[in-house]
């Protein structure tokens, strides 16, 4: 069958805010970017970000099926190349443009191809960085953040900052390097790190305490170049406990937290937290915000969700306004989202194979966190959940409460309090089920 469609979505306009009675699938029903929420626009308390590896480099296969996307801008040119790679740049920043997304993410082998050395992978993603920079001068995109995709290529079998071999060392640093060289060059906001292949799948075969040495080193020395080329954005780390590896070294906020207390290197790093790693973790995404928040290290926020039913990370677009809600509570009670951001580290599913589900996918997840904020800022307004908290510890505000915060007293004076007392009589329903029904208010 010929194929006559164009490259790029020349039948898509730009997407416009409509209300929520439009019934215009193309449009905003709740992401309206000017819009005040606590006195600051939408578009700034969202920051909402496109990632170019799933939205450009995505095919829908899986380990049974090969890929079904129609992508019109992909024929024609054989897969892998540098003429698809250049092709792809300005579809990618129409469609960000016309979503309204002020801002996109990459790797570094996604947006240009590997090369046969490392002199020809670092030419390749020249070429490219050079047409993202006009592109996104052209359409006012910003990038968020850059990133090396250390995990893809055989010589990270065994890892690549903690593999065995130091040769493997050696070229994540350079990948990491041009990586960070070109994250400067497109003004990035951030740069991120996850350790892909950074973990093990046997303790049998593992040196666990030279490969966390060899992390921390070579954090350091991400830390020293990006002082030498006079990079300003934060380094974010993003946890994820497993997949590809079978643990990895970067398995949750509190793990990444201790790791980055541990060598040295919390004052350089915030963390960049994904619901579906924080679900595989075991965790629910707002336990990892909270624990990220409360050690003043919440950074940005990868945006998709898993699915319960299926046990490894399906990366879909999150739709759950329960989860939205949650997530910009914490981020308000943080401050919000500064040099971070939305990002959408999610993919359409393998049978949404046009390319108007990619406008889809996106509007769903730009409506569904602007109604989190929107209930969010309800919630903070209404003021009787924040109540319930504040009052919830009020023992802690005088009497002997008070003495421990301030450090007055230690075991013995506590004894003598408890031994006065007799019992504790003063405990309070947690009122858990009264809680879940006031959220609901604001749904
Ligand atoms: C993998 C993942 C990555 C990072 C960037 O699960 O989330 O795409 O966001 O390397
Ligand atoms: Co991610």
């Amino acid at each position: 069958m010929k194929n006559t469609s164009k490259p790029g979505f020349p039948k898509i306009p730009k997407i416009q805010h409509e209300g929520p009675s439009s019934r215009n699938p193309l449009a905003f029903k709740h992401y309206n970017p000017e819009e005040l929420v606590e006195g600051k626009s939408m578009k700034e308390h969202l920051r909402f970000s496109v990632v170019y590896w799933h939205t450009m480099c995505g095919n829908g296969s899986d380990m049974f099926g090969w890929g079904t996307f129609d992508r019109p801008w992909d024929k024609g040119v054989p897969a892998g190349s540098i003429e698809q790679a250049k092709r792809r740049v300005p579809v990618f920043f129409e469609f960000c443009e016309k979503l309204g997304a002020p801002f996109w993410a990459f790797h570094d082998r996604d947006i240009a191809p590997h090369g046969r050395t490392l002199r020809e992978s670092n030419k390749y993603l020249d070429t490219i960085v050079s047409l993202c920079k006009q592109e996104q001068k052209r359409t006012g995109t910003r990038l968020l953040w850059g990133t090396a995709q250390n995990f893809v290529h055989p010589r990270y079998m065994h890892g690549a900052a903690t593999s065995c071999n130091a040769d493997a060392f050696a070229f994540a640093a350079a990948q990491v390097k041009n990586a960070m060289d070109a994250t400067k060059e497109l003004n990035g906001e951030g740069y991120v790190f996850w350790g892909g292949r950074e973990g093990y799948t046997t303790l049998l075969n593992t040196d666990l305490k030279r490969e966390m040495d060899h992390l921390g080193g070579f954090m350091h020395m991400a830390v020293d170049y990006k002082k030498k080329i006079g990079f300003k954005g934060p380094f974010y780390i993003e946890p994820k406990p497993k997949e590809p590896t079978k643990h990895q070294y970067d398995s949750d906020a509190a793990a990444c937290l201790n790791f980055l207390r541990e060598y040295g290197l919390l004052e350089h790093f915030k963390l960049n937290i994904e619901t579906n790693h924080a679900t595989l973790a075991g965790h629910t995404m707002h336990h990892e915000l909270e624990v990220a928040g409360a050690a003043g290290a919440l950074g940005s926020i990868d945006a998709n969700t898993g699915d319960v039913l299926l046990g490894w990370d399906t990366d879909q677009f999150p739709t759950d306004l329960y989860l939205t809600s949650q997530i910009m509570l914490t981020i308000l009670k943080y401050g919000g989202l500064t040099t971070g951001g939305t990002n959408f580290d999610a993919k359409v599913r393998r049978e949404s194979f046009e390319p108007v589900d990619l406008f889809y996918a996106h509007i769903a997840g730009m409506d569904t966190f602007a109604r989190g904020l929107k209930i969010a800022a309800a919630i903070r307004k209404d003021g009787r959940l924040g109540d319930f908290i504040k009052n919830r510890y009020r023992s802690w505000d005088t009497g002997i409460g008070r003495q421990i915060e301030q450090g007055n007293v230690g075991f013995k004076e506590l004894e003598t309090h408890a031994l006065k007392l007799g019992e504790v009589t003063t405990n309070e329903s947690g009122r858990q089920e009264y809680l879940e029904n006031l959220f609901n208010e604001f749904i």
